[in-house]
């Protein structure tokens, strides 16, 4: 019996010690990974987000035409946004738009009191185009702005952290030189 009891025994001891070798190589190993980790969180808090957050702000003076709205829940708290964008041009009796060769534009969001402005702007020989859509289940606004050599796209997303509307320019192709454009 005391045999077996010795080889039992040192199995034993041989297991323990076994186990302690491979949890003081693993530690290391283990801070490393968790080093990483924290490094590549400062690195994601450094730059949070891509392209430009647009803040809610007051409003000097709005262009005489109200050219297009719509209503939506854009940060998604249960209650629609209002979305607007104005024009400086005027309307003949029919409504038909007077157009120049350049106007002022104004796209915003309201939001209770607050006010986004997403384009403030003068686009000479084009205009400005909105799509509202839900990608997921982020909703997103699409602008996009035409102009004499301009084509270029944006995406807005309601940003909860940083209290604003992120821009994101998706397409601005550059020396842009229009030959067509389809009805
Ligand atoms: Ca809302
Ligand atoms: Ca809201």
């Amino acid at each position: 019996m005391k045999p077996i009891r010795t080889i039992v025994l040192g199995a034993l001891m041989f297991l323990l010690l076994a186990a302690c070798q491979q949890e003081t190589k693993n530690v290391p190993e283990l801070e490393e990974k968790e080093e990483k980790e924290i490094q590549s969180e400062e690195l994601e808090e450094e730059n949070p987000i891509k392209g430009t957050t647009i803040k809610a702000k007051q409003i000097e003076s709005y262009p005489i035409s109200l050219y297009d709205q719509f209503s939506f829940d854009l940060d998604r708290d249960g209650e629609d946004e209002q979305i607007e964008m104005y024009v400086n041009a005027g309307q003949d009796e029919k409504g038909e738009y007077i157009w120049d060769d350049g106007h002022n534009w104004l796209f915003v969001v309201k939001d209770g009191n607050k006010t986004y402005p997403l384009f403030d702007g003068w686009v000479q020989l084009g205009k400005l185009s909105f799509w509202v859509l839900e990608s997921g289940e982020t909703p997103m606004i699409i602008l996009l702005k035409t102009g004499t050599a301009e084509f270029t796209l944006q995406t807005f997303t309601y940003n909860e952290e940083e209290s604003g509307f992120i821009q994101e320019t998706q397409f601005n192709p550059e020396n842009v030189n229009f030959w067509y454009n389809s009805k």
